[in-house]
């Protein structure tokens, strides 16, 4: 339920923002799964493990986090679940954090792209936060904000007023891999034990990925083609818009990011239709008898009356069109090709789209800017 939850919300948001990440990992350790996407595991086990604390937690809906106090000469780990990075060619990591610990003891991240079998610790050079972090030698401390986290009280109480979010850019460490994993890793030094200090608290720990982008131009299908500004691309899946753009003075729209799925591209164009005599009737009319083959776009565009079949009944409207006997055609005005992809992208993808007018089969229309 807490990933059904999740993802409503997720939705929500990639319907609110024109261009959002897709989220590859995400524990907040609520209700009813707690922390079922990370395990705790330690090299002298004790009962003082990573566990949910529920005095602490980050968030307007957030009622729980977790957390972990140094264990006596001894490492403690909280891993993820591995996740993929497949397709995502920037990866972002997102938690928020009280590091209560002693400076002697060492708060650090780690990333496997190996599903754990090997680890490489997080440095100032994926460091996007403004705590102190690499100058504490890559770890995080009760010093990491100045006095917020009461450095020289060991003992201190931690409050939620204490949270801080931190941010690595991992894109270097890990892109496009089928089985990562991120942990914290608690470890003991200085004097054994804690030294009064609280512990590591985590809540809301996500992982961002950004896609492929994806661009084309939109151009009217006649034998130059032309450009078409002002048009809009929706960019949708199952049918439901997630996205849209509109096409600059060059024609061309763009999406810095994809959601993973059969991705389907539709256009919307309020433009006034044209380019339609007896020319283009007598071409219906000779695909018809069979002295030409129409095909693809210009075949879609003869069917006007939109019964799925090109004939003489199509010829017929369009001259009746042209002749201003009638002044709309059942199928409508434009009709655009409607490319289909799969995503996530594996590289910057370029699709171009393009349309014509019903009834314009020749593309002859010179289309208005
Ligand atoms: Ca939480
Ligand atoms: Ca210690
Ligand atoms: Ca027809
Ligand atoms: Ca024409």
């Amino acid at each position: 339920m807490r990933k059904i939850i999740f993802l409503a919300f997720c939705l929500f948001f990639f319907l609110q923002e024109s261009f959002s990440q897709v989220i590859l990992f995400h524990e907040d350790f609520e209700a009813p799964g707690g922390d079922d996407s990370v395990v705790s595991t330690t090299l002298i086990p004790t009962v003082n493990d990573w566990g949910l604390n529920t005095r602490l937690y980050c968030g307007a809906y957030s009622q729980v986090c977790d957390s972990c106090q140094v264990k006596p000469s001894s490492i403690t780990y909280l891993t993820t679940e591995n996740f993929s990075t497949h397709g995502y060619p920037q990866v972002i990591l997102y938690f928020d954090q009280i590091c209560k610990v002693d400076f002697m003891d060492m708060a650090t991240i780690q990333v496997s792209i190996d599903g754990g079998l090997t680890w490489t610790q997080l440095t100032g050079q994926q460091y996007l936060g403004t705590g102190q972090f690499q100058a504490n030698g890559n770890h995080f401390a009760a010093n990491s904000y100045g006095n917020l986290w009461q450095p020289a009280s060991p003992a201190a109480l931690p409050l939620n007023p204490w949270w801080r979010l931190e941010t690595f850019d991992i894109s270097n460490l890990a892109n496009e891999s089928a089985n990562v994993k991120v942990r914290f890793k608690l470890q003991d030094g200085g004097s054994v034990g804690p030294n009064n200090n609280k512990g590591w608290y985590l809540d809301n720990i996500r992982v961002e990925g950004t896609g492929y982008g994806l661009s084309g131009i939109v151009s009217y299908a006649s034998p130059v083609s032309q450009a078409m500004a002002g048009v809009t691309v929706l960019l949708t899946i199952s049918g439901s818009t997630y996205n849209s753009a509109i096409t600059n003075n060059s024609g061309t729209y763009g999406f810095t990011t994809v959601n993973p799925g059969t991705n389907i591209l539709f256009v919307n164009c309020n433009k006034p239709w044209g380019g339609v005599n007896s020319s283009d009737a007598l071409l219906v009319l000779k695909h018809f008898v069979g002295m030409i083959q129409l095909s693809g776009l210009a075949l879609q565009a003869a069917d006007v009356n939109g019964d799925q079949v090109v004939n003489a009944a199509d010829a017929l409207m369009i001259l009746q069109r042209f002749t201003g006997m009638i002044n709309s055609f059942p199928s409508g005005d434009w009709v655009f090709e409607s490319p289909m992809f799969t995503a996530p992208l594996t590289q910057v993808a370029n699709i171009p789209i393009q349309g014509l007018c019903y009834g314009d089969v020749n593309g002859s229309y010179l289309t208005p800017p």
